[in-house]
């Protein structure tokens, strides 16, 4: 059996990634640290709970005692937990520098400390910045992080590069794009606009809609994962895109067709500070060194995805109340 330590297992990706490395390896047993903050959800992995090759383990990834109790005997680390909303940051950065930036530095001594072969740093492109509208992110591109998001994530890759420097630390680097999926918190882009939509509720685009994203499925995501961290080469980073780049606007008015709501539910809204215009990845070199290739198709899993919040209501309402109100209110206040 091979142990994986899956950290922020809870919340979107981490739970696909968790159910993922289940079905496909039948040799894997999975661990997974999370402190079920507001974007971690046990119902992410209810299915799972019982499952002989699954434990849960509530905690915070900047816990050096629960860290260190629980990281002996692994075979790898792959750190998904972090605070993840660029929203968000923007109005507390706090809890992104303690989780983002700590928690790594927690993990990364732990894993050096009992000597873990494998290391592997979930991160983000737009830890590169922005692009103008021609041009890719490839590994070698600089950081130029926009956001105390992104600030925090660059920071984090900043300090697994070190240890692996400094330490010969066994870690990989992977730099994605913006996923979609089921499972998705409801505050970013596609999931907050498909849940509005079901309920008839106004869609806030910021700016003029024109900033573009490069969209992957999150499977697709958690398919060049489970290859990076097999496979791929200690000290490097690895690119990971969907060579699938649409304007807010574009996305907007794909899922208003899809649902077959009117146009009026647009609302131009003030624009995020700092917003990033552009995003696109170059993934030749995990397309090279693996075989990776992403390959469920933006229209298919755009579909899917509908169809997923659709049939999964009661998961959108247990979210939709409470502190996600608080939250809603205080970023886009009443939307008439
Ligand atoms: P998410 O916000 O849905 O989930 C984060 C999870 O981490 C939650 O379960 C939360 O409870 C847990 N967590 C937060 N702080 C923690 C702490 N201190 N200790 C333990 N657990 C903690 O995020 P996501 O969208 O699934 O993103 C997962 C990772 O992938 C992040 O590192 C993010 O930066 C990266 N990433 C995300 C995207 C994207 O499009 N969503 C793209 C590229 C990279
Ligand atoms: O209400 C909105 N209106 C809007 O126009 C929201 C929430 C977003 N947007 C725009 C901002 C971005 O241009 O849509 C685009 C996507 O926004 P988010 O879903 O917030 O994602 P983004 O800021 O691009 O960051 C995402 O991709 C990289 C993830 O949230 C990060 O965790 C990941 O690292």
């Amino acid at each position: 059996m091979t142990r994986v330590l899956v950290t922020g297992g809870c919340g979107f990706i981490g739970s696909n990634f968790v159910r993922y490395l289940l079905q496909s390896d039948p040799e894997v047993q999975v661990i997974n640290l999370d402190k079920l903050t507001y974007a971690g959800n046990l119902a992410n992995l209810a299915d799972l709970a019982d499952h002989p090759r699954y434990r849960f383990v509530r905690g915070d990834i900047t816990d050096r005692e629960i860290v260190r109790s629980i990281v002996p005997g692994v075979d790898a680390v792959i750190n998904f937990a972090a605070e993840s909303h660029v929203d968000r940051s923007i109005h507390d950065s706090s809890p992104f520098i303690r989780t983002n930036v700590l928690g790594t530095q927690t993990l990364l001594d732990a894993v050096r400390e009992f000597q873990i072969p494998r290391f592997v740093q979930i991160s983000t492109d737009e830890v590169y910045g922005s692009l103008g509208p021609t041009g890719y992110f490839t590994e070698e591109t600089p950081l130029a992080p926009n956001s105390p998001y992104s600030a925090s994530k660059a920071a984090a890759d900043l300090l697994v590069r070190s240890y692996h420097h400094t330490f010969g630390l066994p870690a990989v680097i992977t730099r994605c794009s913006n996923n979609y999926g089921p499972y998705q918190f409801p505050e970013k882009l596609i999931p907050l606009f498909i849940t509005n939509l079901l309920n008839d509720q106004p869609v806030p685009v910021y700016g003029t809609g024109a900033n573009v994203r490069d969209w992957i499925h999150v499977l697709d995501h958690c398919r060049a994962i489970d290859l990076v961290w097999r496979r791929g080469r200690v000290g490097e980073v690895y690119n990971i895109g969907g060579e699938c780049e649409r304007t807010n606007l574009q996305i907007t008015h794909a899922l208003l067709e899809a649902l077959g709501k009117p146009t009026s539910l647009i609302r131009f809204v003030k624009d995020r500070p700092g917003h990033d215009l552009r995003y696109a990845i170059d993934c030749t070199k995990i397309k090279n060194e693996l075989g990776w290739r992403p390959q469920v198709p933006f229209d298919e899993g755009l579909r899917e995805t509908i169809r997923w919040y659709q049939q999964n209501l009661d998961w959108v309402a247990a979210i939709r109340n409470g502190e996600y109100l608080r939250y809603y209110e205080k970023q886009y206040g009443v939307l008439v």
